[in-house]
């Protein structure tokens, strides 16, 4: 591996890219002066556009009274949200073009991506005896940080450049910088043939790192490209605000200015690499101190395909979401988005998500709290997504939710697991043969549509089944899992907590959903709390044991179905980290893993809502203690069932 010190960097990053892509669309728009907006908000402005005064992130009609001429386009609405998959699609133009050239790219935005261009830079370089003459004539739309002036004066520019190529190439030249030249002739090439086979304009920025690259990139803007040699670092970075630098325009650079009290760059250098770890952690604290420095060791992680892919929504307080009935619609509707992505990418780029984050913002005492969850993610259905996003995000509805979004991540190669997707589309073929035949309707009379999997592909898996359903609440069960179950207890009512400690743990766990569900019900009916009593008294001593130490028993129970699913080898490269639990699951097991968690957290859930309205007195069928209203009141839980 290349020391990072000896890296050459690109940042390739496409000019108003979605006018240009609308522009190549619309090509009567050209030279004109355009915005595209979404929701009137104006989301990208044209060169033309900001010559005239016209920002991003002002409405569509604020734009418009500042450029009365202003051409504004929007970006088209699918299901109630911007679809942007045109733009996305664009990006991926580039990237093909870049790929042809280059194996270490790693796309880091709809319209950019870094390059690692070290070995072209060194092939290169070796391959003729270049004239320091040529290398200028060449660098025709380049500037060198601390060679040129900030203001695009081609003059200027030129001379800089000049004077810059030809102090890195004589005698005393630095070997760095030379390099550095070579990777500016190398990108120049780079985005000739981008804009010949897109038609698109880009600009870039050229240095040893991700960061300096980043930075360069923005210095001289649109179709330019800037080279940031180690020696332009220090005199850049003693005006350089401290919010420019990637990774600080957030929180972390926020504390750096209002905390350290610092400016620009340059003013972080009077402070210790251990003053700045004790300040914020060990971590921040040596990369504060290297950022610094023009110091970055983050390497180009070969990646073409996006990191994680969601769908989100942001509401003005006026439109913020306030009642199920339409957090419910929007939470559908953001699945289905990311679901058909989710899928679309599975089949090109044979990766599943192996995490689910579901973030939202509520808007609380004049601020908006963002609030997020990450949840193991065992396949891409849209409606076991949206319930399980419904009811974290549900729980928020006494405030204003200002923004939605659900994402898929960690990805996951998934060439040998065909099963994944195809597990949905055999339910589905399934649940019509069995609709058809009626071969199941003793299993679940209800519902045959909803029907899940009997047998097949050899994972198990937890799904809402209707005819275990009540008006209070869902029980997950695993079919498969439940058919062996039934062999043991023919009456899944009436399952004897004895025998379910001598059974397989993977049993032992369904058969205590079933308990759970019956003692929730005993609870609510006197009638049957007597019942139980009467069995309870009937059960062997061991058992009476056992109930009185139900709690720690099924703790213990569940650590050792958690043991179950993890392996104890040491061969790491077929094992997942599980983000629920943090342990290491072999990739064959790993969807069985997280179901273990869905059903798990589920399970809990409903057992929180049931025992808290059990304790508050909430509840109508406690044996007539509480008046009943005629007036059904909708549960949460209700909105589970996305056909309601
Ligand atoms: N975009 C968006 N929402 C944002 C920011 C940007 O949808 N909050 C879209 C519109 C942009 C595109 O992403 O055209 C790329 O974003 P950039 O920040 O790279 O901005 P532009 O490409 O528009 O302009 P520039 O020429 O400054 O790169
Ligand atoms: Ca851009
Ligand atoms: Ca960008």
């Amino acid at each position: 591996m290349v020391d990072s010190e000896e890296r050459i960097i690109a940042l390739i990053d496409m000019d108003c890219f979605f006018c240009q892509v609308e522009t190549r669309e619309h090509p009567e728009l050209k030279a004109k002066p355009l915005v595209v907006t979404q929701f009137n908000l104006v989301l990208a402005v044209n060169y033309e556009a900001k010559a005239l005064g016209v920002t991003r992130f002002i409405s569509g009609n604020k734009a418009k009274e500042k450029c009365p001429e202003l051409e504004v386009i929007s970006v088209p609405i699918l299901r109630g949200k911007g679809d942007v998959s045109k733009y996305r699609a664009a990006g991926q133009e580039v990237i093909e073009v870049l790929r042809h050239h280059c194996s270490i790219i790693e796309r880091a935005s709809v319209d950019e991506a870094y390059l690692d261009i070290t070995s072209l830079v060194e092939e290169k370089i070796d391959s003729v005896a270049w004239s320091s003459k040529e290398i200028i004539s060449k660098l025709n739309h380049t500037f060198v940080v601390g060679y040129s002036a900030d203001d695009n004066d081609e003059e200027t520019r030129n001379n800089g450049v000049d004077r810059w190529v030809r102090e890195s190439f004589d005698d005393l030249g630095d070997v760095q910088a030379r390099k550095l030249a070579i990777a500016g002739l190398i990108v120049e090439q780079f985005r000739a043939e981008i804009y010949e086979k897109c038609k698109f304009r880009c600009s870039a920025g050229i240095s040893y790192n991700k960061v300096l690259a980043k930075l360069a990139c923005g210095l001289h803007k649109p179709n330019k490209q800037t080279i940031l040699p180690a020696t332009g670092v220090p005199d850049l970075f003693s005006s350089l605000p401290i919010n420019r630098i990637r990774s600080l325009g957030g929180k972390i650079g926020k504390e750096v200015v209002e905390s350290l009290g610092c400016n620009v760059m340059a003013d972080l250098l009077k402070f210790s690499q251990q003053d700045l770890q004790k300040h914020f952690d060990e971590k921040t604290g040596s990369k504060l101190y290297n950022i610094a420095r023009g110091i970055d060791h983050e390497q180009v992680t070969p990646r073409l395909i996006c990191k994680s892919i969601g769908a989100s929504k942001n509401f003005s307080i006026k439109q913020a979401i306030t009642d199920l009935d339409t957090l419910k619609q929007w939470v559908d509707s953001l699945t289905d988005d990311v679901c058909g992505r989710l899928e679309q990418d599975y089949e090109e780029n044979h990766r599943r998500a192996s995490n689910l984050t579901i973030s939202y913002q509520c808007h609380q005492a004049g601020k908006n709290i963002s609030q997020s969850r990450t949840l193991p993610l065992a396949g891409y259905n849209p409606e076991r997504i949206a319930s399980q996003a419904f009811s974290i995000i549900s729980k928020s509805i006494d405030k204003p939710i200002v923004a939605l979004s659900i994402a898929g991540g960690k990805f996951i190669d998934a060439q040998n697991d065909g099963s994944f997707v195809n597990y949905f589309k055999t339910v589905q073929k399934r649940s019509e043969k069995i609709s058809n035949s009626g071969t199941d309707e003793n299993f679940c009379p209800d519902s045959p549509s909803e029907d899940r999997e009997l047998e097949g592909i050899g994972n198990i898996y937890f799904e809402e089944n209707d005819c275990e359903k009540t008006d209070d609440s869902k029980v997950l069960i695993n079919n498969r899992v439940n058919v062996k179950l039934r062999e043991i207890f023919p009456d899944l009512d009436n399952i004897d907590p004895v025998v379910v400690e001598l059974l397989p743990p993977e049993l032992q766990e369904e058969a205590r959903v079933h308990l759970n569900f019956r003692s929730k019900l005993s609870i609510m009916s006197p009638e049957n709390k007597i019942k139980n009593e009467e069995k309870s008294k009937a059960v062997k001593p061991k058992s009476s044991k056992s109930s009185s130490s139900s709690s720690s028993k099924c703790e213990k129970n569940q650590s050792n179905i958690k043991k179950f699913f993890v392996k104890n080898s040491s061969d790491s490269s077929s094992m997942i980290r599980c983000c629920e639990c943090n342990q290491m699951i072999l990739n064959e097991k790993y969807l069985e893993h997280c179901d273990y968690h869905v059903a798990h957290n589920l399970q809990k859930d409903i057992n929180q809502s049931l025992s808290s309205e059990v304790s508050s007195g909430k509840r109508n069928r406690d044996g007539g203690n509480t008046p009943k209203t005629n007036k059904k009141k909708k549960s949460i839980e209700s909105y589970f069932s996305r056909d309601k």
